[in-house]
């Protein structure tokens, strides 16, 4: 499949190599539309299903890993439109559902959806240029791919209630400190540094990496999917509120918001 959104490329020596999949839609700073999303699907289920990769690395650019869901394309949208398409399980949730290693090298932006997405891989290195944030709040929404429910495991409830309710983000140095990022490393260093964590996964036996990557990932299930069903509604029902198309319109507009509900 010819990708309009995405760099892909295959790395390393070994015969397990690492699959390389690069958010590229710069003039949108990444923001992740539909296509992209159904890009983004295809690409990782191709390197998880293909048998000469062991691991797959998911990146943006050096300014910008993603900075969240396109909000030109979800302005006009409503509740009942979001709700009957289940906004958008489709596409939105096909990185939980690859088996092998993923991990996110973020460099630059990484807020609301693209901060989603980033923690839906199992770690996050950064660049000391990354910055994290949940500003879904200042466009009339809530977060609605995890970030209530992921962000809290990551980084403890104050951390947390702090980036959603204020929409602040946080640098390269406290996601570390916060435990969102496994590591941080100079920019220039991030993808050397991330392809060599690949690499000595690409190094292990198969079976024990997917294994142990379930396993952790059972330490946090419980009652996640409930949360991420309750989030997901009240996702969906700001899209029945004047405020987020206010949210939005100012957004475009580049204005500031006269939020009518304060
Ligand atoms: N959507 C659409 N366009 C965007 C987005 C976005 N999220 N972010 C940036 N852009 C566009 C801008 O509109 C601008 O376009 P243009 O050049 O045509 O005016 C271009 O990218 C460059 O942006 P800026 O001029 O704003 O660049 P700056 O360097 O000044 O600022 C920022 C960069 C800080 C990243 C800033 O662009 C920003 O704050 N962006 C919005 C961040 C945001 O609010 N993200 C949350 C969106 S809502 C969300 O993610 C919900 C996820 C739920 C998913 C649920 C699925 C089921």
């Amino acid at each position: 499949m010819p990708y309009e959104h995405l760099l892909v490329s295959v790395h390393g020596e070994g015969p397990l190599k690492t699959g390389l999949v690069q958010l590229n839609r710069p003039k949108q700073m990444n923001a992740l539309n539909d296509r992209v999303m159904d890009e983004l699907g295809a690409a990782l289920l191709a390197f998880d299903q293909d048998e000469s990769i062991g691991c797959i690395v998911l990146t943006g650019t050096d300014k910008v890993f993603a900075a969240g869901a396109d909000i030109a394309e979800m302005a006009d949208y409503d509740f009942i439109k979001v709700y009957k398409a289940n906004f958008i399980s489709r596409n939105w949730e096909t990185l939980g559902r690859v088996r092998k290693p993923v991990i996110a090298a973020v460099a630059g932006y990484a807020l609301g959806g693209g901060c989603e997405v980033a923690m839906m891989a199992d770690f996050i290195i950064a660049a000391d240029t990354a910055r994290f944030g949940q500003p879904e709040l200042t466009v009339g929404l809530v977060p609605g791919a995890g970030g209530t429910q992921r962000l809290p495991r990551a980084v403890g409830k104050a951390k947390a209630m702090d980036m959603v309710l204020t929409g602040r983000m946080m640098d390269a140095a406290e996601a570390e400190r916060a435990g969102l990022v496994s590591r941080v490393v100079a920019a220039d260093e991030l993808m050397q540094e991330v392809l060599s964590a690949a690499d000595t996964i690409c190094g292990l036996g198969m079976p024990s990496v997917m294994l142990a990557k379930e396993c952790v990932n059972r330490a946090f299930e419980g009652a996640l999917s409930e949360g991420l069903t309750y989030e997901r509604r009240m996702f969906h029902a700001l899209f029945g509120t004047e405020d987020q198309h206010e949210g939005m319109d100012a957004f475009l507009a580049k204005r500031t918001p006269q939020f009518k509900h304060r």
